[in-house]
Formats: structure tokens, sequence, C-alpha cells
């Protein structure tokens, strides 16, 4: 038999994140199949899907401000940045870059080339309108709701549905900064 070599501290830690990646996208997709099997209508699991990302989104903008260290944004194009460059790569492991913005700073696109989510995953022909990823528009509406930001955020491209990216729109429809009892002078 030959010797057992000994793996590194490194080695293991890259294996168990990988496997925890893969055990994330598989309960993922385990939850998408749940709704698809207990609603009628495709939409419905669109819906629920969104839904769910935003009770997500709610609760994870805490640890997001807890763990990544960013100061306040001074306005949605730094917002969205942070969001592409540093929350998604906190929660997903993969950055994503934001273009097409509109002239007056109020609506852009996220574009992702990358997304663990869908790793494993074919759509069948009867789950052609089906959202896969609307989780991930759901939790961004979310914790942006806690900033004080209202959004639309809505699905673009999708590599699913035969897309070469995808791409979430996110508008910001309102914005109400919010008031401190003192004044920064
Ligand atoms: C502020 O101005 O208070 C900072 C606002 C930063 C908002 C960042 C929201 C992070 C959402 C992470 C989404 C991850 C999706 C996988």
């Amino acid at each position: 038999m030959p010797p057992v070599a000994p793996r590194s501290g490194d080695a293991i830690f890259a294996n168990v994140e990988r496997v925890n990646a893969e055990l994330f996208t598989l309960t993922y997709g385990a939850i998408v199949r749940q709704l698809l099997t207990d609603l009628e209508e495709v939409e419905e699991v669109n819906e629920q899907l969104d839904q769910m990302g935003y009770n997500i989104g709610i609760r994870l903008i805490d640890e997001f401000l807890a763990k990544s260290n960013v100061s306040r944004c001074n306005d949605f194009r730094e917002t969205t940045d942070v969001i592409a460059k540093v929350g998604f790569k906190m929660f997903l492991g993969v950055t994503a870059s934001v273009t097409n913005w509109d002239a007056d700073g109020t609506c852009c696109s996220i574009v992702l080339e990358d997304n663990p989510l869908v790793d494993f995953v074919e759509l069948p022909d009867n789950c052609q309108g089906l959202y896969y990823c609307n989780i991930l528009s759901g939790v961004i509406r979310g914790a942006l709701d806690m900033v004080s930001m209202k959004t639309e955020v809505t699905w673009l491209r999708d590599v699913l549905r035969g897309d070469d990216v995808f791409e979430l729109q996110v508008k910001l429809l309102k914005h109400v900064p919010e008031e401190y009892p003192y004044k920064d002078d």
C-alpha cells in the first residue's frame, strides 16, 4: 500500500472550503426543487425565492457592516460598487462588475460572470420561466432597505436562460438619508 502523504493545513482548509461551497450550492438547489414541487406556478417560486432573499438581506446587512469595515457610502454608485466588490466576495466568493449607469446615477447593472449557485444546474424545459437565482435579487433589496435605500432589482441576463453572463439591474427608487441628532463639524 502506498504511504499516505500528510496534507498541509492550507490544503485541508482549501478542501473544506470547496466542500462547504458545494454543500451550499446543492442545498440551494434542493430548496428550489422543493419549492417547484410545492408551488403550482413558476412565478410563485420566483416570488418565494425573492422573499426568502429579502428576509436574509435584512439580517445579513448587520454581519456585512460588522465584518467588512465598510464606512458609509456617499452615493448610490459607491454602494453598488461595495455590493459588487465586497458583498459578493464575502457571501458568494466571487466579485462582480458594475456597468450600464443611467444619466442620473440611479440605475445600473451588476454583472456576474461566475455564480456558484448555478454549478451543476441545468433547467428542465418546464422551468424556463424560473429565475433560479432570485434569492440574490431579494438579498440585495433587503440589505439596501436596511440602509434606507428602496430599490427594484431585476434580472436582465441569466446564463441558465442562455445568456453569456448574469446581469442584475438595480434601480434606486427612493433614498431616505438617515438624520443624525448632531452635526459633523
Ligand atoms: C452604507 O452606506 O451604509 C453602506 C451600505 C453598504 C451596503 C452593502 C450591502 C451588501 C449586500 C451584500 C449582497 C451580497 C449578495 C450575495
